[in-house]
């Protein structure tokens, strides 16, 4: 069998601070490029909304000075961003990156692209799965208004790229184990992953100290359960005053973490991944071809909260 070897990294982020520019956030992202450049990696994840603060944490029309676009990035590469394509080209290396995205039309997503080693976008993934509320709640420490500011995303695609079949999620849509299905089925053996997961959870504080148990066994679970290498990459540390989670990995098909961070800052990992490794699962134990009764399996989209039987 040919050899299917991709040196991958994933490229935490500390906090980034709401008046930080774009061009300042750039160099942290080259920081992190020129670093993955000379370990040789091929492929480097950056995590959601990479080039700015989560500024979903704010009711921004009633914040003095702020305006939701300046969150926004209405090109693709853009004046700024244009560094990163232009250098990450020059080494020859793959990116993925999260961003808010504003189209022509008017409609925002929160947005992650797979950019090629030659520069060119070869995917883009908009969130499916919007967390959070769409008005101003004055009871929580911090907002979460991701309803409010995006519109859903609504497929999963797959991209032939890298020597493999990729795909993408964003933060909240790696606790659905749809999403890695999906994607599965769609043939992917490397789910990419960015993720700004807030520590307090405002609705149920109880799940606070489970926060980094919760990250890994979705990301693991959705790894083993698909035969899939999945790369899950935060924003982390304390930004603006709101404690982010982060130990980003990366993740075998077995569900074993095989690297894992150790900082709450800007930070590379990397890992040496050997893709036909997704065939000892995705052959046997969960050879869906042989296995999988989608018949059986209906109310998966036919309905989505829970419908009771009947009493007797
Ligand atoms: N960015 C994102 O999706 N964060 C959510 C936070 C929890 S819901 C308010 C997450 O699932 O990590």
């Amino acid at each position: 069998m040919d050899n299917r070897n991709l040196r991958i990294g994933a490229a935490q982020l500390g906090p980034i601070h709401r008046n930080e520019t774009r061009s300042e956030v750039v160099e942290r992202l080259l920081g992190l490029l020129r670093e993955a450049h000379k370990k040789q990696v091929q492929l480097i994840v950056y995590p959601e909304l990479a080039l700015t603060t989560f500024f979903p944490r704010w009711f921004i029309e009633e914040e003095e000075g702020l305006s939701l676009d300046d969150f926004f990035e209405k090109d693709m590469p853009g004046k700024e961003t244009r560094k990163l394509f232009d250098a990450a080209k020059e080494y020859g290396i793959g990116f993925c990156l999260g961003y808010a995205e504003l189209t022509d039309g008017g409609e925002r997503f929160n947005t992650q692209i797979l950019v090629d080693s030659d520069g060119s976008i070869v995917g883009k993934y908009r969130k499916v799965h919007l967390p959070g509320h769409e008005e101003y709640e004055s009871w929580r420490e911090f907002q979460h208004l991701e309803r409010r500011y995006f519109q859903a995303g609504e497929t999963f695609p797959t991209w032939q790229a890298f020597g493999s079949v990729v795909g993408m999620a964003l933060c909240n849509d790696r606790r659905w184990p749809e999403t890695y299905r999906c994607l599965a089925l769609g043939g992917a053996e490397l789910i990419l992953i960015g993720y700004n997961t807030p520590i307090h959870y405002a609705p149920d504080p109880t799940q606070d100290k489970h926060a980094s148990f919760h990250n890994h066994l979705v990301m693991q679970a959705g790894a083993y359960q698909n035969g899939c290498f999945v790369v899950g990459v935060a924003k982390g540390g304390i930004e603006e005053g709101v404690e982010s989670l982060s130990d980003s990995c990366i993740i075998a098909p077995s569900g074993e973490i095989i690297a894992l961070s150790d900082t709450d800052g800007d930070e590379l990992i990397a890992a040496d991944i050997d893709l036909n490794l997704c065939k000892n699962y995705k052959k046997t134990l969960f050879d869906f071809d042989r296995y999988r009764k989608p018949e059986s399996y209906g109310r998966i989209t036919s309905q989505t909260g829970a419908i009771l039987p009947e009493e007797t």
